[in-house]
C-alpha cells in the first residue's frame, strides 16, 4: 500500500522529497488542499475538519499510513485524530505528524539550549513546539515567531524579491531580539525550507538552520523498521501520485518547481 502524504498546500511536497530519497522503495500519494489553503490562520475546529477529511480520502485512495506533513495539521488536528477518530474507523491505520519528530532531534542542534521556533500564526499560537520540547527537554528554553507572510512568499515565487527579503529580515530580527542566545532555529513550517538560502543569508553564522524534511525522513524509516507488521513496501517500481483539491495545471507547475521535476496530478 502506498503511504499518504498531506499538505495543506505545495510546502507538504518538501518532507515528499526527503522521503522520496530516504525510502526509495515506498509508494507514495500526495494529496494538496489547494482550494483551501492556507490553513495557517484558520481555527483549530476548521483545521481539524479539513485535516480530517483529507486523511479519510487518503485512506480510501488504500493508503494504511498517512504523514500529515504540515505542521499546522499536526498541531491543531493530529491529536484528535490519533485518539478519536482512528480508533471509530479503523484501529490498524496511522496517522503521523511533523512535530514529535522535529522535537525529538532539537537535544542535537543546541548547544546554547535556547531554540528559536518559526512557524505560521496558527502553529505558534497552538504552543505546541514549547509544550512537546518542555515535555522531552525541560532545560531548553524556546522562543517563537509567527511569521504570517512567509506562506503566501513561497506559495507567489516571490522569495528573492525586495519585497520577500523584507519580510525575512522583519521575522528574522524579531525572533533573534526574544533571545540572544538562541543557537538553533528549527523552521516549524513545511513551505520554509524553500526559503532556506535567503533566510541563512539573514543568520548569524553561528545558528544552525533546521529543517524538518530529512528529520521526518529518518523517522519514519524508523517508525517503518519498528513496525513490520505494516508491510507497506512495494515489490516492483516504486511510483507516486499527486492529487491536489483544486487547478491541476498550476498544481503540476508549482510542484513541479518545488520538486523539480516534471509530474502529472488528479
Ligand atoms: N505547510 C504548512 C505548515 O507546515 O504549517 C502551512 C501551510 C499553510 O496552510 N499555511
Amino acid at each position: 500500500q502506498p503511504i499518504g502524504v498531506f499538505d495543506s498546500g505545495y510546502g507538504g511536497l518538501t518532507v515528499l522529497n526527503e522521503l522520496l530519497k530516504t525510502l526509495p522503495e515506498y509508494d507514495f500519494i500526495y494529496l494538496g488542499d489547494n482550494a483551501r489553503s492556507p490553513y495557517g490562520t484558520r481555527s483549530f475546529d476548521v483545521v481539524y475538519d479539513y485535516t480530517l477529511e483529507a486523511v479519510e480520502q487518503l485512506f480510501s485512495m488504500g493508503c494504511e499510513l498517512v504523514i500529515l506533513a504540515c505542521n499546522t495539521a499536526s498541531a491543531k488536528a493530529l491529536r484528535t485524530i490519533q485518539q478519536c477518530d482512528l480508533p471509530k474507523i479503523n484501529p490498524n491505520r496511522r496517522v503521523l505528524g511533523v512535530i514529535r519528530p522535529s522535537v525529538e532531534e532539537i537535544s542535537n542542534i543546541t548547544n546554547s539550549k535556547h531554540v528559536g521556533i518559526m512557524g505560521t500564526v496558527g502553529t505558534i499560537r497552538s504552543n505546541s513546539y514549547p509544550l512537546e520540547i518542555a515535555k522531552l527537554f525541560p532545560d531548553i528554553v524556546v522562543v517563537q515567531e509567527a511569521c504570517p507572510m512567509w506562506v503566501p512568499l513561497v506559495e507567489n515565487n516571490e522569495i528573492e524579491t525586495e519585497g520577500g527579503r523584507y519580510f525575512i529580515k522583519k521575522n528574522i530580527e524579531s525572533l533573534l531580539a526574544k533571545d540572544p542566545h538562541i543557537d538553533a532555529i528549527i523552521l516549524g513550517c513545511t513551505h520554509y525550507p524553500l526559503m532556506q538560502k535567503e533566510i541563512k543569508k539573514m543568520l548569524p553564522k553561528h545558528i544552525q538552520l533546521v529543517s524538518q524534511g530529512e528529520i521526518v525522513a529518518r523517522s519514519l524509516k524508523d517508525y517503518l523498521y519498528r513496525h513490520p507488521e505494516m508491510d507497506i513496501r512495494c515489490s516492483k517500481n516504486a511510483n507516486c501520485e499527486f492529487y491536489t483539491t483544486e487547478f491541476v495545471d498550476s498544481f503540476e507547475e508549482k510542484a513541479g518547481r518545488f520538486l523539480n521535476t516534471s509530474l502529472k496530478a488528479k
